[in-house]
């Protein structure tokens, strides 16, 4: 299956986040890298005072089910020093399940595709760069959706991650 997952931090070096938590993914039995975006800076979205995120999407194609990659991908976030303390909060690493294949899953721990990003910047353009022809499941081409996005202050940091 081909999924893509929202990567996101803005506490303790989110770029050296970003990069571990590649690797971390990476190295899952069961899950193989197909592509990974530019970084991108972008301001923090919700009204909290905090830090600047740092904002990527990585391809996979993995054999995993939905809840088991959720599984992995929640470990990861631990392992990375996540604390769940307040909604909205500055994060270590977030790592969100944007889209699986063409699904759409109604789980009680699960919304794919993810809820949030159809209006996020930060989850489309990163999106773009790296699947330029997507389908969104519900919300129709990925093209359109960037299209009728404003930037809000996101820019790429770098090629590489
Ligand atoms: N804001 C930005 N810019 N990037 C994120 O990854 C991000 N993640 C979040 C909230 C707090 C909603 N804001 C964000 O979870």
């Amino acid at each position: 299956m081909q999924v893509y997952l929202g990567l996101g931090s803005n506490l303790e070096s989110p770029v050296e986040q970003l990069r571990a938590a590649r690797a971390a993914i990476a190295a899952v039995n069961g899950i193989s890298e197909t592509g990974f975006s530019s970084l991108y800076r972008s301001p923090p979205m919700g009204g909290k005072e905090q830090p600047d995120y740092v904002n990527a999407v990585m391809a996979i194609e993995t054999e995993l089910s939905p809840l088991e990659l959720l599984t992995v991908t929640q470990r990861i976030e631990n392992e990375q020093g996540r604390v769940r303390s307040e909604r909205w909060g500055a994060r270590t690493l977030d790592i969100d399940i944007l889209l699986f294949g063409d699904e759409v899953l109604n789980l009680p721990d699960l919304i794919v595709p993810h809820y949030g990003m159809a209006g996020r910047a930060f989850v489309l353009y990163p999106l773009f760069e790296i699947a330029p022809d997507l389908e969104i499941p519900t919300h129709g081409k990925l093209a359109d959706l960037v299209s009728r996005c404003p930037l809000d202050g996101l820019e790429r940091l770098s090629d590489v991650a």
